[in-house]
Order: C-alpha cells, then structure tokens, then sequence
C-alpha cells in the first residue's frame, strides 16, 4: 500500500546548477519538457511558484492572469498532473530585497501584498486551494534594521489580507530560519502556527514542513512534523536532507541522515498521512558536478528511499517495540531499530 502516497516537486527541482560561486553547469529545461518528467519519475503533483506558472506576473492585467493559468490548467489535466500549490515568488524582485510584508517601505508591503493576492488568483484558476507562503526575506541581516514586533505585526496583517481575499485560500507557511536572511521571523513550525491561531481564520492556516530548515534550525524534522500533524496542520512536507549546519543544502531524501529518515516516515505513517491524500513533496537539488542526462536522479532516489523505508517503517516487529517499551529498555529498541535498518 505504499504507492497510497502521491508525490509532488517544483519546476527549480531540475535545474541549471548555479550556485553563489559558479554559473549554470547544465542547459535550462524548459517547463513543458519538465512536466514529462513527472510522470518518467511517477509524480503526480506539481508545486508552482507564482511565476512558474504565470510568467511576469506583475505586469499581467487580471483577465491574463485567468487566461494563462485556465491554460496551464488544461495543460496539466492533458498530462495527468494535479497542480498542489502556488507560492508567491516574493524573494526575487527588487522591491523585495528588505522582505515583502516586513518590509520598512510601505510601498513594499504593498506590493507583497497586491502581488500575493494575484498568486491567490492564480491557485483559484488552476483549481488549488493551496498556497505556500515561504517568508525568504522576512527577518533581517542585522537586529537593528527592523522593529521586531512591528514585523510580527505586519505578518499577521498580510496573512488576514490574503485570507480576505479569496473565502477558501488555505496558506500553508514553510518556516526557514536563515538564508538568505541571517535571522528569519518564522524559524519553526511553532512560530507558524503561532501566527495561525492568531489570524482572522485559523482553520485555514497552516505548515508546510522541509527537512532541511528544521535541521538548520537545530530540532528534529519529525518533530517538526508531529508538532503540525497534532493540530492537522500539516499541509505538505519539503523532504531533503541537510549535513549539518552550512548552507541549505536540499540533498536527497535520507542522503545525509538515514535514521532521520526513517523517523520522518514514520511519524507520517502514524498519522496516516497518505490517507489525507496530502502529497509528499520532495524539495531537493541536483548535485552541481551532476551530467544532464542523469539530473533526475535526485528526484527518483528520493522517492525510492521513501517508499523503502515505508516498507522498513511497517515490517519493523510491533512486539519487540512494545516489549522495550514496556521494560523501558531503550538501549534494545534503538539495537532493533539499526538492525532493522541495516537489513537483519
Ligand atoms: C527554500 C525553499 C524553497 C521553497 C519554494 C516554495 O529554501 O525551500 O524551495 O520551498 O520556493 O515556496
Ligand atoms: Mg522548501
């Protein structure tokens, strides 16, 4: 029952190879060449920005927005694909280079706002309901060029803003805690759902958990996880993997950290999350030194890795975990559980 679970990843998912220190090292795909590599790799949702799926968003009159995304629509109906979210690609424009919603300029607020509105339009002519607020910029370089609380303000009024805008937008916010800020305004799950329970319509907030923010952050993935999946709040997931605290690493799914993994299914499977029919997005990054014939690989190992330990989290034998339990006789459930892992 293990293919119960739908998988999704973006159109960045495949890319060039930039990185800060050296250009692209493979050619561009374009997008509809990308979207016959959801079904090779045996996805089935696609996560959208704002602009991957309308490009220059902010120059298209409304009745264009509708246009071009009824057409992308189709297009992805046409291939069997499920669009799962749209995310406002706030971080790339110059009048967010200090944040979008915290930004000091009001023009820049403004512009966040207004511009995430028109990504809301664009979920609700693809027919999702979801969006994904990952906050990039919202945080600062240095304590001392913000006012913190005014910030946490401000978010709070942007979220109610988007949720007046359209009766059913769900907003799935995806904690970072740094980079390209050095210090984020929504770090953790906690923080997230903190500002859900505050804003004008709580059941329609929620997280969106990646692995590695939550590593970059110090805690546990699958902490992270549960801490959403309790309030039924988790939306959506960004597995990857991260080698400890260094830049976003993005790598494949149990790349770095097997048993974390391991943990991170299992935590979804207690939850039943297939059941949910909630995707499992897997947010990571070719390898630069990686040919671009074989550039998928990220994506198709991930998957595999995940559906193995589905099948390591369900034979994994209940009664030795009870008996460990019952004796509180970790030392042998941790045993167990590497033995399980390594094969025995
Ligand atoms: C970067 C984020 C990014 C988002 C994506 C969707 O660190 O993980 O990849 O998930 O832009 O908003
Ligand atoms: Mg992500």
């Amino acid at each position: 029952m293990a293919s119960n679970y739908r998988f999704s990843f973006g159109p960045w998912n495949i890319s060039e190879g930039a990185d800060p220190f050296g250009p692209p090292v493979r050619p561009t795909i374009e997008f509809g060449k990308k979207l016959a590599a959801y079904k090779r790799l045996g996805f089935e949702g696609v996560q959208l920005h704002d602009d991957d799926a309308v490009p220059n968003v902010d120059q298209k009159s409304a009745a264009e927005l509708q246009r071009e995304a009824a057409a992308l629509k189709s297009l992805l109906e046409g291939e069997g694909l499920v669009p799962e979210f749209v995310a406002p690609r706030l971080w790339e424009d110059p009048r967010g280079v200090d944040g979008g919603y915290t930004s000091n300029d009001p023009q820049a607020r403004q512009w966040a706002i207004d511009r995430t509105k028109r990504a809301i339009d664009i979920a609700a002519a693809l027919g999702t309901k979801l969006m994904v607020l990952w906050l990039a910029r919202e945080g600062t370089y240095i304590r001392e060029s913000k006012n913190a609380i005014q910030a946490y303000g401000w978010q709070l009024e942007a979220v109610n803003a988007l949720l007046a805008h359209h009766p059913e937008i769900q907003l799935a916010i995806e904690p970072k805690p740094n980079e390209p800020m050095d210090q984020a305004y929504v770090p953790t799950i906690g923080h997230a759902l903190a500002l859900a329970y505050r804003s004008a319509d709580p059941a329609r907030v929620g997280g969106l958990i990646e692995t590695a923010h939550a590593r970059l952050a110090g805690l546990d993935p699958s902490d992270e996880m549960a801490f959403a999946l309790a309030a039924g709040k988790l939306w959506s997931v960004h597995l990857n993997d991260q080698n400890g605290l260094k830049f976003d690493q993005d790598k494949s799914f149990g790349a770095a950290d097997l048993r974390g993994a391991y943990n991170q299914v299992r935590i979804l499977e207690l939850a039943d999350y297939a059941g949910t029919r909630r995707f499992v997005g897997l947010d990571v990054k070719t390898m630069r030194t990686q040919k671009a014939d074989v550039a998928e690989k990220h994506l198709a190992n991930s998957k595999a890795i995940f559906l193995r330990l589905v099948e390591k989290v369900r034979s994994f034998p209940r009664q030795v975990e009870q008996q460990c339990i019952a004796a509180r006789d970790y030392e042998a459930l941790e045993l167990a559980v590497l033995e399980h892992l390594m094969g025995k």
